[in-house]
């Protein structure tokens, strides 16, 4: 009932009266008194005025999980969807849930994180208004067929992104998500395989949404929604957009993306036609990135026309951070 009353606050075109919900709720305006009460104390700021009825004004920053999963029904990521006050890192809380049995499509986010962290052992700043969630995938293949899986997802999130906040989000290959040339959104994905066969996949997203005071060392290199678009982003709406791509480009993921969402993938990939210096064998190679196999693969041309494969590992791309 919470729920649909804040629904139909939320469409409203301006103030709806305790009248038109009552009968809608086909409940007294008695008990809609009572619920708007209960979200005000909940943080809910709703205007009421005699003969007008109710307004909201504003909503609190905290992640609901109703709000996520509204007009939502996940077939694989986000069926089970756990939000926490604060933990160390949801890739842990994850990799702890999954040894304990948890199932695929497992969801955790978390308001705020302690122990953040990024690739190679680097850490991810992780305060109050940022996005922070890992989802657990469960598949047996094995584990050479599953790693285009962080590509699909950088795809995923970078689609929910563009959806949400109609800015212009790309993707620094393999998976970070830019704007400009600062970084919105990194993704760290890990997992417990045999050599022959996958256990479990954990992918873990950052993504600053409200987070806007970065430490100095970082403030150059990344940028927030916040900053982007000059107004709140509804973080709650923002991961139910973000767990909707999730869920449908993971379903049907299928060891690589499909080819629509591949050519899509390259369109939005800003690392492509760039330079690029990367290391093989102890040796830094300059080239240019050309394409992106099927596989997930950066495909880079030096000067001297030898190709290389890149499948994972640091490239740096001149002029993103
Ligand atoms: C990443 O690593 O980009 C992967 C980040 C994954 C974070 C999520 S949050 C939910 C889940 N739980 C976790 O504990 N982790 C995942 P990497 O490419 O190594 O980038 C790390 C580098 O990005 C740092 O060394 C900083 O330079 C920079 N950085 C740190 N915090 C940042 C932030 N909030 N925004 C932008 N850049 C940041």
């Amino acid at each position: 009932m919470k729920y649909r009353i804040l629904k139909a606050l939320n469409d409203a075109d301006g103030y709806i009266s305790g009248e038109q919900l009552s009968e809608s709720m086909g409940v007294s305006r008695t008990t809609i008194w009572n619920y708007i009460s209960l979200l005000r104390r909940e943080g809910y700021v709703i205007r009421s005025v005699t003969n007008k009825g109710y307004k909201l004004i504003s909503s609190p920053d905290r992640l609901s999980p109703e709000a996520v999963s509204e007009g939502y029904t996940p077939s694989l990521v986000g069926k089970e969807l756990v939000i926490l006050q604060e933990t160390d890192s949801t890739n842990e809380e994850i990799k702890r849930r999954a040894a304990a049995g948890a199932a695929s499509g497992l969801v955790i986010a978390a308001e705020r994180q302690t122990m953040g962290k990024g690739r190679l052992g680097r850490s991810w700043e992780s305060e109050r208004g940022g996005l922070f969630f890992s989802f657990l995938l469960r598949t047996e293949l094995p584990p050479s067929d599953v790693t285009g899986i962080t590509l699909a997802a950088g795809y995923a999130v970078c689609l929910a992104v563009r959806e949400y906040s109609g800015i212009d989000a790309r993707i620094k290959w393999p998976n970070d998500i830019i704007v400009g040339s600062k970084k919105l959104c990194g993704i760290l994905t890990e997992m417990s395989a045999q050599p022959d066969q996958t256990e479990y996949i954990v992918c873990g997203i950052g993504i600053n949404a409200n987070n806007k005071d970065f430490p100095e060392e970082l403030r150059e290199k990344c940028t927030s929604l916040a900053e982007e678009t000059g107004s709140e982003t509804d973080r709650s709406r923002l991961l139910g957009c973000v767990l909707k791509k999730l869920d449908r480009v993971l379903s049907s993921f299928m060891v690589s993306l499909c080819v629509e969402d591949m050519d899509h993938f390259r369109k939005l990939c800003v690392t492509l036609g760039r330079r690029i210096v990367f290391v093989r064998s102890k040796e830094r190679i300059e080239a240019t990135a050309v394409d992106v196999g099927s596989d997930g693969e950066l495909i880079a041309r030096d000067d001297s026309g030898k190709e290389y494969s890149i499948n994972s590992g640091e490239v740096t791309v001149q002029g993103i951070y």
